[in-house]
């Protein structure tokens, strides 16, 4: 693919989604294609984890629902520190239902998503129906989908023919869908013309090469470099670690080195 050499910047203009946009744009601005998976059960950790981190991330992912005491101040919260710090939040909801429901989930509840988080994802085993019901709410708010083309986990159904119609249906929602959570950059076969998404990897850590629980890890380079992926997504790697900070400026170099590597070849 072409766009696998150029800047994240220089794609820009290929993009519809103004989240999308917004998200190339930053991640030359801050010299970062580094997301943290904040995956902490606390609101005062999480916050933390937001202050300290945010200089070094593109992307802070969230899975809201896990938090023991969420409380309508987190939202807030989370949107001033992305404000402080030049960041997105990407709430990893992984939607899964028809049209109307997820509309639903999406815009009420407790958590009320669409109205803080500019990006969440879907993964697209309804049928387009999941990707018109979430624009219904997420357009006129300038939100952004990425659809779950691939997983990290050991035995995903997330494959092959699954995900090349998971590209197609993202090429024909480029309004909404700017990307996916994906493994590599996929290419349609027999497609005359490539068309540019960003893809961001969870499934990342230097140190380990997976969990108990079927995770499986690949490294900053094998990510951006073999498998011209767009953003790393390390979260026990980095807040795992003694020093969190300290991770995060390693990965963010190991990430952008591989990406500088990329585009330099
Ligand atoms: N996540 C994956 N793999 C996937 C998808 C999401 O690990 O294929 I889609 C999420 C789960 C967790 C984070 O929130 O990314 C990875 O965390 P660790 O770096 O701690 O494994």
């Amino acid at each position: 693919s072409p766009y696998a050499k150029q800047t994240y910047s220089a794609r820009a203009g290929g993009f519809s989604n103004p989240t999308g946009v917004q998200l190339l744009r930053l991640m030359d601005e801050k010299k970062t294609n580094l997301s943290i998976a904040a995956d902490v059960t606390s609101k005062v950790e999480l916050l933390k984890m937001a202050d300290q981190l945010g200089p070094y991330i593109c992307v802070f992912k969230t899975h809201i629902d896990i938090l023991s005491d969420y409380d309508e101040t987190v939202p807030g919260a989370l949107q001033a520190l992305a404000e402080k710090h030049h960041f997105l939040i990407f709430e990893d909801r992984k939607f899964a239902d028809i049209g109307s429901t997820v509309k639903s989930q999406y815009a009420s509840g407790i958590y009320k998503i669409a109205s803080w988080s500019h990006i969440t994802n879907a993964h697209p085993i309804p049928g387009e129906g999941i990707i018109q019901g979430l624009k219904e709410v997420g357009l006129p708010l300038k939100r952004g989908l990425l659809l779950l083309a691939e997983m990290s986990s050991k035995g995903t159904l997330a494959k092959g023919e699954y995900s090349q119609e998971t590209l197609r249906m993202a090429k024909r929602n480029k309004d909404f869908v700017f990307g996916f959570i994906g493994q590599r950059r996929l290419a349609e076969e027999g497609a005359e013309e490539d068309e540019d998404f960003l893809y961001l990897t969870p499934g990342v850590s230097m140190a380990q090469p997976g969990d108990s629980l079927g995770q499986q890890y690949r490294s900053p380079e094998q990510v951006i470099l073999e498998s011209k992926c767009d953003v790393i997504i390390v979260g026990r790697g980095i807040y795992g670690a003694a020093d969190p900070v300290a991770k995060a400026i390693e990965y963010r170099a190991a990430g952008w080195n591989a990406y500088l590597k990329r585009t330099q070849q």
